[in-house]
């Protein structure tokens, strides 16, 4: 027998399968659509194994439901534009664009090398004109719908990359992109008014199919409060309002989530940006409830940007307040809570959310050109739909400047335009578009993806939507996730989609860190080179080693681990020598039937790796037989192909059975089969018998031959004789000739 060459049969069905095998039609009678998702690729250059763990493990399921009959559309794209292809490039000294489109170029070369089913022919690029002419046509429809606005507010700015970042994009106050700390700067800014959002963002998370863990991190950053404002009037600013003159200034309005704690309060505290803040210490303000005077401070630990920057304290109740008024010798009040009536007198019910709108401005050159000009007679006018895209220009000076501007804004040829209301002298914005921005929508376009009029059909779109399995990082769960559902109700309620919700479910998958369970990096000198691997023991072998990792739906982290990739290996070398025994005996045993029945039910629970386990339990059992009945091997390669698809597919080939593995309906099991029942076995020694036990039906012949030379009346009568010939009868009997 020839041996198992895992890169010969790689490369020969790689080539055969070609990259239209896996075109998806809209429409296919009989089979419903499914819709696989999986969040496309920065192209960062080089797939490494979270690639893989992204890309190949989805493949199982997209190859087992289209053996179920469904019609699958499992997608690929690239997520071409922004910082981190941008910074790879300035890195190497490289333009952007060049970079970026080489990349997606090995990229997916390496993709097909994984032999994942996708369908090539809807491949989205997000830094295409074709895609973000659509990127700002949505863009603008929101714009003017009235979401998108230009206000000066303190923003996150990354020092290192030069550009101002979302909230979403600090972490522990720190760039998400490349760790440097971030600062507070004042800056005019491009804004999506997301927070218009926060309730149904919130309330709709409720019939999510999703992870409880995803739910809550959304819901935290959304953080709804309710409570009350109340409103302190300053000392002396009473004479003021009699008179007429009264401005925001002659009183402090707080927001409490504990407003029955009025009663303790005991000085007032404002955010150092508060507008009073600077003449705080010549304040006095009037508790409304008791006309008690108290003091006014400024204190750090109140957010300007939250609330009303004003926080009433309570030392008694709250912590932060007790702390503030032990240092700074203000007295701590014990008092009653106020009743519910004294509460609705003074206060007004209000609901505060931590969610901060969306800053999508970026001053960075590798984006979206925001398609917005400038006119000093007209303000700002959207650029008219016929002139769209807005296409990024080819520049040589693409530095970020940190100057507060893209490095467009010294591109004076593009910048300077007509203004298309009144046609006098206009510029373009410089800015370009927050990399999210992109990524909100792109799972539409994997709908429509040729589409020049529109940015999908809705029919098309409609024969897709929702997704019904989306599978993504836990990284982007208060960010795309968040982004992207937004996005979708926005487009919603303007009437361009159908659905509120974009994903009917979605999962977080986990990491694979390095062989010294280390998040893998080159500093670590922990990183597998999955070309490397699949060099060594092929693609089928890390597919399933990823697989069988652990199960698929849970945000666990799981180290590389080289015996583990090596007793997969082992496993297929021992399939690949089962096609030997081949031939005619009885077929479909009770552990078969068992085998399809877990099999099935783990790959639709996305247990990959105990459904593996039932495969490699089955394929022991048909090492300890003499012979594999024919249809039994048939099966058992239908359930290996959507793990390992050369493999399977070379086997049926070379042992004839008809057509691809691949196109062959995935095995159905009797469920009467799988009830494992223990038959009685009777032990015969020259036509008499002489012991009996109870197996598993179906037990192999092995095994009974085992069991019964093991009963000790059989074990006395064979130790005095030789055996001549043995029988074994199903389910029945054991007999020996001996003498
Ligand atoms: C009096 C009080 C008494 C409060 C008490 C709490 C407990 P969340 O749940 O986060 O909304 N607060 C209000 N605005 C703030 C700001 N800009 N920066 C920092 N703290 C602020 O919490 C709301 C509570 O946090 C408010 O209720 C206020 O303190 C404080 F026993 O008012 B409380
Ligand atoms: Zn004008």
């Amino acid at each position: 027998m020839k041996s198992y060459n895992h890169s010969a049969i790689e490369k020969k069905w790689q080539k055969k399968w070609g990259k239209n095998s896996y075109k998806t039609p809209d429409v296919k009678k009989g089979a419903e659509n499914f819709y696989l998702l999986t969040e496309f690729p920065y192209p960062s250059g080089n797939l490494h194994v979270g690639h893989w763990y992204a890309f190949a493990v989805p493949d199982i399921l997209a190859r087992y439901l289209r053996m179920n009959g469904k019609n699958v559309l499992y997608p690929i794209g690239f997520d071409a534009f922004g910082l981190p292809a941008e910074n790879a490039a300035l890195q190497r000294g490289l333009n952007p664009r060049i970079w970026t489109y080489g990349n997606i170029a090995s990229m997916r070369k390496q993709f097909a090398s994984m032999g994942a089913s996708f369908d090539w022919s809807r491949e989205v690029v997000t830094a295409d004109p074709a895609y973000y002419q659509w990127t700002q046509w949505l863009f603008l429809k929101l714009y003017e719908r009235g979401l998108v606005y230009r206000k000066k507010t303190n923003v996150n700015w990354c020092p290192k990359d030069k550009t101002v970042l979302a909230n979403e994009q600090v972490k522990d106050e720190k760039c998400e992109r490349c760790g440097t700390e971030v600062e507070q700067r004042k800056m005019e800014q491009w804004n999506i008014k997301i927070t218009d959002y926060a309730e149904r963002l919130l309330t709709d998370l409720d019939a999510l199919d999703c992870p409880e863990e995803i739910k809550t991190a959304q819901r935290n950053w959304i953080g709804k409060s309710t409570g009350a404002e109340i409103k302190f009037e300053i000392k002396g600013a009473s004479f003021n309002k009699t008179q007429g003159t009264a401005d925001v200034l002659s009183e402090i309005v707080v927001f409490t989530t504990r407003p029955d704690t009025l009663f303790g309060v005991s000085f007032i505290a404002l955010a150092p940006s508060h507008p009073l803040a600077k003449e705080a210490r010549n304040l006095c303000a009037i508790n409304p409830a008791n006309n008690e005077e108290v003091p006014v401070f400024v204190a750090d630990y109140v957010v300007d940007d939250y609330g009303t920057g004003a926080v009433m304290g309570v030392p008694a109740h709250d912590e932060r307040d007790r702390e503030f008024a032990l240092k700074n010798n203000i007295p701590i009040k014990n008092t009653d809570f106020a009743s519910t009536e004294v509460v609705e007198k003074f206060s007004t019910k209000k609901t505060q959310y931590k969610l901060h709108d969306w800053v999508v401005s970026r001053q960075r050159y590798w984006g979206v050109p925001i398609p917005l000009i400038k006119c000093e007679r007209c303000g700002w006018n959207a650029v008219p739909e016929k002139d769209l895209p807005v296409k990024l220009p080819d520049i040589k000076d693409y530095v970020p400047t940190g100057d507060g501007k893209s490095p467009l804004a010294k591109v004076r040829k593009w910048v300077e335009v007509k203004c298309p209301k009144c046609g006098g002298s206009a510029e373009r914005e410089t800015d370009t578009l927050d990399t999210f921005v992109d990524s909100s929508w792109y799972f539409l376009r994997y709908t429509d993806p040729k589409n020049k009029k529109e940015f999908a059909a809705r029919k098309k779109m409609s024969a897709w939507l929702p997704v019904d399995f989306y599978s993504g990082g836990a990284e982007h769960t208060t960010m795309h996730l968040l982004y992207s559902r937004f996005w979708h109700k926005a487009l919603f309620d303007i009437g361009l989609v159908a659905d509120k919700e974009p994903y009917a479910h979605r999962i977080n998958r986990g990491f694979i860190l390095g062989t010294d369970g280390q998040k893998m990096s080159k500093s670590h000198g922990n990183v597998i080179d999955p070309d490397e691997e699949v060099k060594q023991v092929g693609a089928d072998t890390v597919r399933m080693y990823l697989a069988f990792i652990g199960p698929y739906n849970e945000t666990g982290s799981y180290p590389w681990d080289k015996g583990g990739i090596a007793g997969i290996r082992r496993f297929l070398e021992r399939v690949w020598r089962l096609q030997e025994k081949i031939g005619k005996c009885e077929a479909g045993s009770a552990l078969l039937h068992q085998t399809i029945k877990k099999v099935s039910e783990d790959i639709t629970a996305l247990k990959f790796n105990t459904a593996i386990s039932a495969l490699m339990v089955l394929s022991k059992a048909f090492e300890n037989e003499e012979t594999i009945a024919r249809e039994d091997f048939g099966i058992f390669l239908r359930m290996l192909a959507p793990f390992a698809p050369h493999l399977a597919e070379e086997l049926w080939h070379e042992n004839k059975y008809n057509g691809s593995v691949h196109k062959a309906p995935w095995p159905a099991y009797i469920e009467a089969t799988t009830q494992t029942e223990s038959v009685t076995i009777v032990v015969q020694i020259n036509g008499k018998m002489r012991g009996a036990f109870s197996a598993a039906r179906g037990v192999s012949e092995a095994d009974a031959f085992a069991r019964a030379a093991g009963l000790p009346e059989v074990a006395r009568w064979l130790s005095q004789k030789q055996i001549q010939k043995r029988f074994f009868v199903k389910d029945k009997l054991v007999s020996f000739v001996a003498s």
